[in-house]
Parts: structure tokens; C-alpha cells; sequence
């Protein structure tokens, strides 16, 4: 029961200016209007709450490798690893500016940080295509930056810049791969440095290069200030 005609809150952002008191967890956002409802992990605590988790990896639990349809619906749980969907990030990031703030985390208990003063993705006839822009250095360096104005790929769907393979298929992941990637945040869960195969696992190479997979990473979306 929704009283006192308040609209159902469309992100996190919406439920902290409802009720500013509210501690991180998991709420049900509408971003698509009143009628469809869907579970998202809000941090209400740093640099003043109101972030949106669209993805999360933190323990290997959950399988990346996935098809188009399920990267367009979301898929994991809200509480643990998850990816929200991207036609839901593409209705929160497109109707007015957004933030992104990447948080990740290696085996050796060190965090660092990425963030964009501004980002969205476009709808899915626009192949979900990122833009990026407005880079603020929280330690792990600007590995998103290639990735800016490219087209989203998956295993089953190829729209990436290079002619000659799948980025999906070669680096065991989906994004928004160009020819194919310096962050693949959606790769293969590996404990930390391994050199096995190159380049599949859960990366941010400007951090800790291209063959270590972080332990945890996150991103998460606000509106612009
Ligand atoms: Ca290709």
C-alpha cells in the first residue's frame, strides 16, 4: 500500500529523498513506470547515498556468461552478485544525467576507485551503446575511458570494433568491448594474479593489470548532482 499519492520511487536516489534515513540495502525501484517492480542493492552511505547498484561480483557465485537476453533483463540477486539489466539501466540512465562510480576491491584487502561525472546507455536500438565521460581518479585509473561510445557485446550478439573475433567469446564476459578491452568486469571469477588464460578474468587493467581478477568490483549510478 503506497499512501498520500507519493510515486513509487524509480532508483535509490528516489527512496533517500523520500525518507533520508534510510540505510543501504535492497529495494524495489521502478524504472519503468509504477507497474513493474524490480529488487536493486542501494548504498545510502557513501558520499551521501542514493547510488543504484546496476552490477556487482564479490565471490564467484553467480555465472557471467550469459546471452543477450538475459544482460538485457538482468540477471543474479540483488543481495549478492548481480547484473540489473541493461534495459533498466538504459531507463534510469537516459532520462536525465547520471553518475557511475566503480568500487573494487583485490586479494590483498586494497581499494581503489573510478568515477565519471557522467553516464548512460543508449535504448536497445542503439545496441545499448555506453557513454562515459568526466573521469575522477579514486586510485584504479581511467580503464573505462576505451570502452566510451562502444556498442554492448555478448557471446550471442557480436557489436564490437573488432572484424576478426567476439570479444564475448575470446575474454569470456560481455560489454561494451571495443577491439576488445582494458576493463572486463563481467569476465571469468578468478582468485587474483593468473596468467592461465589471458586476459578472461575480472579486470581493471590500469590498476592491477591484465591478468589479475579482482576480488569484488561494483557499479553504481546516481543522478548528477
Ligand atoms: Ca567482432
Amino acid at each position: 500500500m503506497h499512501c498520500n499519492g507519493l510515486k513509487k520511487p524509480m532508483d535509490c536516489s528516489d527512496i533517500l529523498k523520500e525518507n533520508p534515513t534510510k540505510r543501504s540495502g535492497v529495494y524495489t525501484i521502478h524504472p519503468f513506470g509504477e507497474n513493474i517492480g524490480i529488487q536493486a542493492l542501494c548504498d545510502m552511505e557513501t558520499d551521501g547515498g542514493g547510488w543504484t547498484m546496476i552490477q556487482r561480483r564479490m565471490d564467484g557465485t553467480v555465472n557471467f556468461y550469459r546471452p543477450w537476453r538475459q544482460y538485457k533483463t538482468g540477471f543474479g540477486e540483488a543481495d549478492g552478485e548481480h547484473w540489473l539489466g541493461l534495459e533498466f539501466i538504459h531507463m534510469l540512465s537516459s532520462r536525465r544525467p547520471h553518475e557511475l562510480l566503480v568500487e573494487m576491491e583485490d586479494f590483498e584487502g586494497r581499494n581503489a576507485s573510478a568515477r565519471y561525472s557522467s553516464f548512460s546507455v543508449g535504448s536497445e536500438c542503439d545496441r545499448y551503446r555506453l557513454q562515459v565521460s568526466g573521469f575522477t581518479d579514486g586510485g584504479a585509473g581511467n580503464s573505462l575511458i576505451v570502452h566510451n561510445d562502444m556498442k554492448f557485446t555478448s557471446f550471442d550478439k557480436d557489436q564490437d570494433t573488432s572484424a576478426t573475433e567476439n570479444c564475448a567469446k575470446e575474454f569470456l564476459g560481455a560489454f561494451w568491448y571495443k577491439t576488445c578491452h582494458t576493463a572486463n568486469p563481467n569476465g571469468v571469477y578468478r582468485w587474483g594474479e593468473d596468467e592461465t588464460i589471458h586476459a578472461v578474468g575480472v579486470e581493471w587493467s590500469s590498476w592491477k593489470g591484465r591478468d589479475y581478477s579482482l576480488k569484488a568490483i561494483s557499479m553504481k549510478i546516481r543522478p548528477a548532482q
